[in-house]
C-alpha cells in the first residue's frame, strides 16, 4: 500500500466559542468560524482522517515528506518530520505533525478493522474523566466568582464526574492573576463537593515561583491531588525548586518544546511529581505513547493533556501511568455533550459514574458527518 496525496477539507460552522487576546477560550456570541479535516489518501482507496491541519503546511511540507511511502510506516514518517521541523520550524509544528501522525493511526486501524488502542496494545476501555473548567471570567452565571466555581463544581458532580480541575483567572481579566482569589475558588469547591471528590488546579502559567508555593502550600491544606503549571516551563530550574518544596505533586511540563525528549530531561532533574503531555504537545500518538512507557519506567505517573480521541485512545492503552482523561474545557453557558455539526457523535461520551468510554469502531472511531463538510466546504 502507498500513499498518494494529503488533502485537507476547509469548512465553516457556527461558533458559541471566542478566544480572547491571550488565547483562551469562552462562550460567546454565535458566529461563523472554520474548521480542517486533514485526509491522508492511498492507492488502495483505504483513508485516514484526522480534524485539524493546516492546508498550506500539508500541501507545501507533509505532502513530499509522504507521498510514495507505506502509511504503516509510521515510525519513518514520524521521524522524518520530527527531523524537517529543523528546517521548517515556523510551518511544521508538533500540532501539525499530530494530524499527519493520527491520520496514519486511523488509518493504519481502518485496515487492520481495529480501533487504534487495540492496536497500540489495549489495557482497558474506559478511563475516569475529571471535568475540566474554562479560564476564569466575569460573566454572570458564568465562572466569575470562587461561588460560581462552587456551583459548576456541584452541577459537574450531580452529572458523575468524581473529579474536577479548575482553570482559574487570567489576564486579560484586569484584576488577574491573582493567587487569593486562585486559593478562594480552590476552597469554595473543596467546600462544595466534600473530600471525595479528587480535585485539581491549572492556573495561570506565570506565577513566581514564591507565588506559586503559597499557592501549592494552601492546595495542600485543602487535600488537592495536583497543581499545574503554575509558572512558566522554560524555567526548569524553578520546577525544581517548587517540586523539592511541595507535597502536593506538581504536573508537567505541558506546553514546553522538546516532546518526549524533554520529558526524560525533567525526570532526570526531578522537576516534576507527574509528567504530562497530550498529542497535540508532542507530535500525536507516536511520541505520546513513548512518552508513557518512559515515564512507567522510571515508576512515574503521566497525565495526558488535552481530550480528544487520540489522547483517549493512548489512555486505554497505557495502563495505570495516566489516572484521568481531561474532559472539557466546560463552561455553564456550553453544552459539551453535544457533537458539533461534523461528527455524528462525540468521540468522549461519559457514563453517570465519571468514565469516558472509547470507540470500538477501526482506526479513532470519529463518527464524521462527510454531508455536512461536503456541503459546508470553502
Ligand atoms: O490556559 C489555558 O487556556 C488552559 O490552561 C489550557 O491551556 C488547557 O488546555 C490546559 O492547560 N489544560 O490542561
Ligand atoms: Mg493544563
Amino acid at each position: 500500500m502507498e500513499i498518494i496525496d494529503i488533502s485537507v477539507d476547509r469548512f465553516t460552522y457556527l461558533s458559541n466559542q471566542v478566544s480572547d487576546s491571550e488565547g483562551h477560550g469562552h462562550p460567546g456570541e454565535e458566529h461563523e468560524a472554520t474548521q480542517t479535516l486533514t485526509r491522508i489518501i492511498t492507492d488502495e482507496g483505504i483513508e485516514g482522517y484526522c480534524f485539524g491541519g493546516n492546508p498550506r503546511v500539508m500541501e507545501h511540507i507533509v505532502k513530499s515528506a509522504i507521498v510514495g511511502e507505506d502509511p504503516l510506516y509510521r515510525e519513518k514518517i514520524w521521524q522524518r518530520l520530527n527531523q524537517w521541523q529543523r528546517i521548517h520550524k515556523s510551518g511544521l509544528s508538533d500540532q501539525e505533525i499530530a494530524v499527519v501522525d493520527m491520520a496514519l493511526w486511523d488509518l493504519a486501524g481502518r485496515c487492520a478493522n481495529q480501533p487504534v488502542h487495540k492496536l497500540l496494545g489495549a489495557f482497558r476501555d474506559k478511563v475516569p474523566a475529571y471535568a475540566s473548567s474554562m479560564c476564569g471570567d466575569e460573566l454572570e452565571g458564568g465562572l466569575n466568582t470562587p461561588e460560581a466555581y462552587g456551583d459548576f463544581a456541584q452541577m459537574n458532580c450531580e452529572r458523575g464526574y468524581k473529579a474536577i480541575k479548575l482553570h482559574t483567572w487570567m489576564p486579560p481579566i484586569e484584576w488577574a492573576p491573582d493567587p487569593k482569589m486562585d486559593v478562594a475558588a480552590c476552597r469554595a469547591v473543596r467546600e462544595r463537593v466534600g473530600d471525595d471528590i479528587d480535585l485539581m488546579l491549572d492556573s495561570y502559567h506565570f506565577y513566581d515561583r514564591h507565588e506559586a508555593l503559597f499557592i501549592g502550600r494552601e492546595l495542600e491544606k485543602l487535600n488537592y491531588l495536583w497543581i499545574e503549571e503554575p509558572m512558566d516551563e522554560q524555567s526548569v530550574s524553578s520546577y525544581v525548586w517548587l517540586t523539592e518544596q511541595l507535597d502536593i505533586p506538581v504536573v508537567g511540563p505541558e506546553t514546553a518544546e522538546g516532546k518526549h525528549f524533554t520529558r526524560a530531561e525533567w525526570i532526570k532533574r526531578n522537576a516534576s511529581d507527574i509528567i504530562r503531555g497530550g498529542v497535540g504537545d508532542l507530535g500525536g500518538i507516536t511520541p505520546l505513547i513513548k512518552t508513557a512507557h518512559l515515564c512507567e519506567s522510571f515508576g512515574m505517573r503521566m497525565e495526558v493533556h488535552g481530550g480528544g480521541p487520540g489522547n483517549l485512545h493512548v489512555l486505554c492503552a497505557m495502563g495505570i501511568a495516566g489516572l484521568y482523561y481531561e474532559r472539557g474545557l466546560l463552561h455553564p453557558f456550553i453544552d459539551y455533550d453535544k457533537p458539533p455539526p461534523w461528527l455524528h457523535e462525540i468521540p468522549d461520551p461519559l457514563d453517570s459514574n465519571g468514565f469516558v468510554h472509547v470507540s470500538q469502531d477501526p482506526g479513532l472511531g470519529l463518527k464524521i458527518n462527510f454531508d455536512y463538510i461536503k456541503k459546508s466546504k470553502i
